[in-house]
């Protein structure tokens, strides 16, 4: 099953935002099968946003990330990538669909709120920065059978 790395960033632990948006990721039908609360490394957001060494605004974002706990999570489904994505909404909130985390919680496009790996080769790469091979539990929920 398709695995995807999910970030409830700064500003969404800070909000009070962390209950609502596990509970949207369970609602959906999508599996927890890791999950970490942590300060990120300089290192780590560093490794995280690599693609972005370079642009204008890579600083602010290092910064930002790093500056208060974030929630860690590997989420488990079918097309797990794009459903979390979706779940979401696109990366600026003003553009983002209403109903998304970042449209119905968000105003501004470096306070997103969340953070969710954009192709399952960038999830794959996330989640070995966070996690190692035994955090991830796989295991049978009952409910599996009314999703799929
Ligand atoms: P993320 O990686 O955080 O999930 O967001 P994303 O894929 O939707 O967007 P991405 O292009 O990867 O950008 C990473 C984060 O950098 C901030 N950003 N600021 N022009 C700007 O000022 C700008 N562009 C991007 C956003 O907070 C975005 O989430
Ligand atoms: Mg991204």
């Amino acid at each position: 099953m398709e695995k995807t790395y999910v970030m409830i960033k700064p500003d969404g632990v800070q909000r009070n935002l962390t209950g609502e948006i596990i509970n949207r990721f369970e609602k959906k039908g999508l599996k927890l099968t890791a999950m970490k609360f942590l300060r990120l490394s300089p290192e780590q957001a560093e490794a995280h946003y690599q693609e972005h060494v370079g642009k204008k605004f890579y600083d602010g974002l290092i910064s930002f990330i790093t500056s208060g706990p974030v929630v860690a999570m590997v989420w488990e489904g079918e097309n797990a990538v794009s459903a979390a994505r979706k779940l979401m909404g696109s990366t600026n909130p003003a553009e983002a669909d209403p109903a998304s985390i970042r449209g119905m919680y968000g105003l501004d496009l470096g306070r997103n709120i969340i953070h969710g790996a954009d192709s399952v080769e960038s999830a794959r790469r996330e989640i070995a920065i966070y996690f190692q091979t035994g955090e991830l539990i796989s295991y049978e929920k009952n409910i599996d059978q009314w999703i799929y």
